[in-house]
């Protein structure tokens, strides 16, 4: 047995490289399991340590050639004493802060070798480094949420599936509930269960509204209807629902005053009093191409049923990303349903297999990741900001701060390269350290820009314990694979750096990796009073937390007793109006939500050069950038690169034609990408997903088709400075002429290259 954050499953070596076998116990396993094929392979794998040649040759410090240079094949036992000498250099001289151990990234499933936990316990032990607070997911969405209803409860203990089935009439379902990432759960599941409450919820009878400018955001055996929204104006798509409800006295009065505050002020926007604009279906229409009809048809229905108001968190992946969840809020709330079983709001659905599942209570077998003294750590997606320019201020959740001078990087678990935004400016971001340190099993763009690139396992090469907060089993994560050339787990990297540096106890506890495994399991067991020994578990394969999810339903103490049971807001009720945040004066997050225009969409000023908006989305393929290169993920290419889906009729007033290889571009940079036409966009809106491995060529053009090459580095608001990696505008052009090779699986100029 082992785990994924896309599945459980057994594997083994066949002739064939290595077959997978869903778990049994998993009613709808993932595609993506798919992608391992690769991992009996040694294609893309860092099979030693490598050092940056220009790092070895002229010492550590700004270098434009990280990403460019070739590198120096290394042993162990020279490039541990060679990093542990420049670590010491640089707590002695800058100090821990300087240090940015952030290292933001999914990693790979399973509690001990959590390459996050790993780095962090390991520079806690040095003396701490600078970190980073929030996600790429869901930076805008939770701190909203904090301030709106005292805690990020919509988000982490929304109402649960089999509540939903049985309940909910209407669905309405801003940006879908994709069922691509429905497939994945940070830190594994075992019994993939969206698709199923959904279909469920169908055959009673239920009905699903998709709010989305792209059709598969929703499964098709739903039924749903479409509203093809224009990209980012969810917003002004939802202030007029609510102006409906308020206008026909369908607000539900006696909830708006017992549980919420604030309401007086949105209704003075909504009516137009505020601003002189009433949001209306005719202004909303103008802005967000639904017709005013069917706004005016919606609202009703919602009023007029058991109605869940659901926002993606890719909604909130966008510039002013806080307003579609503080107003989707709102709207459930006119409809006076929170609280009561299948109505109300929910964030996230549908974004991780995990919501909606429910939390198992008590604690999981974890890794401590120690202390770190260090405070004041940035906002995550502010990461190019930090490293380009130190000591300036900025802005952040009502508080005014600085950035740190960062000398040293050092990522493990994850691919900036992958996930940040505007590449070709994380590229200048990156030339600023003195030294950038990432474990990696793949030579990732990450790596690649790296001065010192350690090889770690991945998952399949070690033994681990496979847990998630909303899921049913622990599993034993079984190793099943010989480790790959001179791959170490990152523990035992960390473990010999740690020895050099005169931090052994503090780092291992004096613990072998087995023993680290009995250790976290027999705490685990104790505190959770659990029967099972270890070796019992082991052989088992995994221990049941439960059998279905528990039936909950997201603030039903809070609508039986407000008194007894306040949110943890400052005037215990659901802020509509925030006094906290009006106070920060942010204009691009007032008090209350409001319509606020992106610079990019297609009714800004740039849509006249850029016309088409890009819907920079998560993969249906793979998870984020893992395993790009594997089956699965492979054969959805389009002549070698990422697709880029487009409607036929866009496609054909560019003269162009599926399959070909065409040029995306904006004044940020340009990627290739394979064209896909479907009627399953709005007309105006291409989709290229993330996670195609960067490629620059000489020009910096991705011939590989990485949107991030397109998309902006701009936080969502001062309030939050989430990342606003979903959107941008851009235009298409054929490709001239036959494109480059795609390179990015090669291993760079310097290094072996695995089979
Ligand atoms: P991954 O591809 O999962 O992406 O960004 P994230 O950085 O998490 O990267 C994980 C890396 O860890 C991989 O390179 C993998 O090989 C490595 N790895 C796996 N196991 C191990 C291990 O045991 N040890 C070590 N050392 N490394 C390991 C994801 C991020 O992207 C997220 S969460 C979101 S939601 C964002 N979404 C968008 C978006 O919607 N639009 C845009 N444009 N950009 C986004 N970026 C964000």
């Amino acid at each position: 047995m082992h785990s994924s954050h896309f599945g459980a499953f057994t594997a083994a070596p066949g002739d064939d490289g290595l077959e997978v076998r869903p778990y049994a116990g998993d009613a709808d396993p993932s595609p993506l399991l798919g992608n391992l094929d690769v991992a009996a392979t040694g294609r893309a794998r860092v099979d030693r340590p490598y050092v940056r040649r220009g790092w070895l040759e002229d010492g550590p410090g700004p270098d434009p050639r990280r990403g460019r240079d070739e590198f120096v094949p290394m042993d162990w036992q020279d490039v541990v004493p060679l990093l542990a000498r420049e670590l010491r250099r640089v707590y002695a001289t800058h100090g821990p802060a300087a240090v940015f151990g952030g290292s933001y990234g999914w990693g790979s499933a399973g509690r001990f070798h959590h390459a996050q936990s790993q780095v962090h316990r390991f520079l806690g032990s040095l003396g701490g480094y600078t970190g980073s607070v929030e996600t790429y997911s869901l930076g805008a969405g939770r701190i909203l949420l904090q301030h709106v209803v005292g805690s990020d409860a919509p988000v982490s203990a929304p109402t649960t599936w089999p509540v939903l089935a049985e309940h909910t009439e209407l669905f309405v379902c801003f940006g879908g509930m994709p069922p691509k990432n429905g497939s994945v759960n940070s830190g594994g599941v075992t019994r993939h269960r969206t698709a199923g409450a959904l279909r469920e919820a169908r055959r009673r009878g239920a009905r699903f509204v998709l709010v989305s400018p792209i059709r598969d955001d929703l499964a098709g055996e739903l039924d749903a209807e479409w509203l093809p929204v224009v990209p980012a104006t969810d917003t002004a798509l939802m202030l007029a629902l609510a102006y409906v409800l308020e206008r026909d006295g369908l607000a539900d009065g006696e909830f708006l005053r017992r549980y919420c505050v604030g309401y007086d002020r949105v209704r003075a926007y909504l009516v137009g009093e505020e601003d002189g604009v009433a949001k209306s279906p005719a202004w909303a229409a103008q802005v967000c191409g639904v017709p005013a009809e069917e706004i005016e048809r919606l609202a009703h229905r919602m009023a007029g049923h058991r109605t869940l108001v659901t926002a993606t968190w890719s909604l909130q992946r966008a510039r002013y990303g806080e307003q579609p969840v503080w107003m989707g809020l709102a709207l459930a709330a006119m409809l006076g349903q929170l609280g009561v079983p299948g109505g109300g709001f929910g964030h996230g659905y549908g974004a991780l297999a995990g919501v909606g599942n429910g939390r198992v209570p008590g604690p999981l077998p974890t890794l401590p990741r120690g202390r770190n003294p260090v405070g004041a750590p940035i906002p995550v997606a502010r990461v190019a900001d930090a490293l380009l320019h130190p000591g300036e201020p900025y802005e952040f959740d009502g508080e005014r701060r600085t950035y740190p001078d960062l000398r040293l990087v050092y990522w493990c678990g994850g691919n900036p390269f992958h996930h940040h935004q505007d590449l070709t400016r994380l590229r200048r971001a990156f030339a600023r350290p003195e030294t950038v340190v990432v474990h990696d099993p793949f030579w990732t763009a990450s790596a690649r820009h790296a001065d010192v690139v350690l090889p770690s396992t991945i998952t399949l090469e070690r033994d681990d314990i496979g847990a998630a907060r909303e899921d049913d089993l622990v599993v034993a994560m079984h190793r099943t694979l010989p480790r790959y050339g001179e791959a170490r787990d990152d523990y035992e990297i960390f473990a010999a750096l740690a020895g050099e540096l005169g931090v052994a106890d503090a780092f291992t506890e004096g613990r072998t990796t087995e023993q680290w495994l009995r250790h976290l399991f027999d705490r685990w067991r104790r505190s959770a009073d659990r029967p099972e020994d270890f070796d019992a578990f082991w052989s088992a394969g995994e221990i049941a937390l439960r059998a279905e999810p528990p039936r909950h339903v997201l603030f039903e103490r809070f609508r039986a007793d407000p008194d007894a049971h306040p949110l943890r807001t400052p005037s215990g009720r659901i802020e509509l109006w925030s006094s906290t945040v009006a106070g920060f004066g942010y204009d691009d997050c007032p008090g209350h939500p409001v319509w606020l225009e992106p610079e990019e969409w297609l009714g800004a000023p740039a849509a006249a050069r850029y016309p088409l908006h890009l819907v920079a989305n998560n993969p249906a393929t793979r998870l984020h950038s893992q395993l790009d290169h594997g089956g699965y993920s492979a054969a959805s290419k389009v002549r070698g690169r990422e697709p880029v889906r487009m409607h036929p009729d866009d496609a054909a007033a560019r003269g162009l034609r599926d399959g070909d290889v065409v040029r995306v571009f904006n004044d940020r940079g340009a990627c290739l990408a394979g064209l896909v036409c479907s009627t399953a966009l709005r007309r105006g809106v291409v989709q290229l997903s993330t996670g195609a491995w960067y490629d620059p060529d000489a020009d910096g053009v991705c011939v590989h088709g990485n949107p991030n090459v397109l998309t902006r580095d701009v936080g969502t608001s001062r309030l939050a400075q989430g990342c606003t990696g979903q959107h941008a505008l851009v235009q298409v052009e054929r490709y001239p002429g036959d494109p480059p090779p795609v390179t990015a699986y090669d291993p760079p100029p310097g290094a072996a290259s695995g089979t």
